[in-house]
């Protein structure tokens, strides 16, 4: 059925530069960060595309779009779909990639006359990255049920604006209730943000799951006091206490070994002088492992090192938690169907965990879901740098098409 289809990779592309080119960055790379100007403008342009398909576009409570492609039954749709929202020092592929490949699959059929039983949806997820409001998944969580809209519009951002009044001011404060959706299966393609494929010569991973993530945000109350003056044994210096702290985690992952990783992504230390022994410090740690248990474990001996090391220099330490989320596994079924689609293709596949947080993660909860991977170069992402290959970026949307149609028949 239709098994000849392929997607046409040269608009695909098109699109993905076109929406690249809303927050490029003066050296290359995208900021589009969540609920931005720049954000509104990449939002406006993916849904002028929605409608030029000829898709139904509704904008929920929490600013989710979703276009709809209509079936020969009034079923709960297949669902393509990822983010758009992207880091500070993003690239244009990640997130990008799934909507754009979905609306690429919606225009080959539409190009080809091919109807399919049932509905066909797409579906650009709000905060994806969690970078500006956390927690990450946001749009997800609040669409499956994972939080009340209420608290997702009081989520106060890194820079002191609320999500609800972010979303009013760009005008995605959608009317459409962010309810739980009847959504027939989901699928999810996506660069792999890591070295895997390239390094071992794979252009699909068929993905198996989601690895497990902790973001906990640390708070430093020391004292602040002259640099010059203040002999050691007198200092409260929440400067150290962050900085040991940071060294720990790394240490930690380390010992653990394995899948385990650490990072500490925000850093800031106030007043930030050269000659004033810091009063504050505010960083966050973000932990991950395939592995719930073991990822417990990784919290735990970071927490108790954290309390430690403050009483030690007399200073308080307040954690507050930013996300949290268990490992997720993908549907059987359907990681099985990427990787037998992979192979008639004749595309090297293999399987893999997603190592990044994903928006499949979260549907995972309330209906089938997969997510095929394709090769980033390097193994970039979150870095301007972030590239991969056109063919790949074909190959991985037609592995999409193919299985669309297979569960929209
Ligand atoms: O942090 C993540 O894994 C994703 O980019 N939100
Ligand atoms: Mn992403
Ligand atoms: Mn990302």
């Amino acid at each position: 059925m239709h098994d000849n289809l392929r997607i046409d990779g040269a608009r695909l592309l098109s699109r993905l530069e076109k929406l690249g080119e809303i927050g490029a960055l003066p050296g290359g790379g995208v900021c589009r960060l969540a609920l931005t100007d720049e954000d509104k403008a990449g939002r406006d342009l993916v849904v002028s595309w929605m409608r030029e398909l000829g898709l139904t576009v509704t904008i929920d409570a929490i600013g989710n779009i979703t276009g709809t492609r209509a079936g020969t039954e009034d079923l709960p749709p297949v669902m393509a779909g990822s983010h758009i929202d992207t880091v500070a020092t993003g690239g244009i592929y990640d997130g990008n990639l799934g909507v754009l490949a979905g609306l690429e699959v919606i225009e080959t059929l539409n190009d080809a006359g091919v109807t399919t039983r049932r509905p066909i949806a797409v579906t650009a997820f709000t905060n994806e990255e969690g970078a500006r409001f956390q927690p990450d998944m946001l749009g997800s969580v609040v669409y499956t049920g994972g939080m009340p809209i209420g608290q997702a519009h009081d989520t106060v951002s890194i820079d002191g604006q609320k999500l609800g009044e972010e979303l009013a001011r760009i005008g995605y404060l959608g009317e459409a209730p962010a309810a739980v959706p009847k959504v027939h299966a989901y699928v999810e393609l996506h660069i792999e943000q890591g070295p895997v494929l390239e390094a071992e010569g794979f252009r699909i991973g068929a993905v198996e799951g989601v690895q497990g993530i902790s973001w906990t945000e640390f708070s430093l109350i020391g004292q602040s006091s002259h640099a010059g003056t203040t002999p050691m044994r007198m200092r409260h210096d929440a400067g150290l206490v962050a900085a040991e702290i940071s060294a720990f985690a790394r240490k930690t992952a380390k010992e653990i070994g394995g899948d385990q990783v650490a990072t500490v992504g925000m850093f800031t230390v106030s007043p930030n002088l050269v000659n004033v022994v810091p009063d504050k410090a505010v960083m966050t740690v973000d932990l991950r492992n395939t592995d719930d248990e073991i990822l417990k474990e990784a919290e735990r001996r970071v927490f108790a090192f954290a309390e430690e090391a403050a009483k030690a220099e007399g200073v308080t330490l307040e954690k507050r938690t930013l996300a949290r989320f268990a490992p997720v596994a993908f549907t059987p079924a359907l990681v099985d169907r990427v990787e037998a689609i992979a192979k008639e293709f004749e595309l090297p596949v293999r399987r893999l965990p997603a190592g990044a947080g994903h928006d499949a993660g979260i549907l995972a909860e309330i209906c089938p879901a997969c997510m095929i991977f394709v090769p980033s170069v390097n193994g970039l992402s979150h870095n301007v740098k972030e590239y991969t290959a056109p063919a790949d970026l074909s190959a991985g949307a037609d592995v999409l098409l193919r299985l669309m149609l297979e569960l929209s028949a």
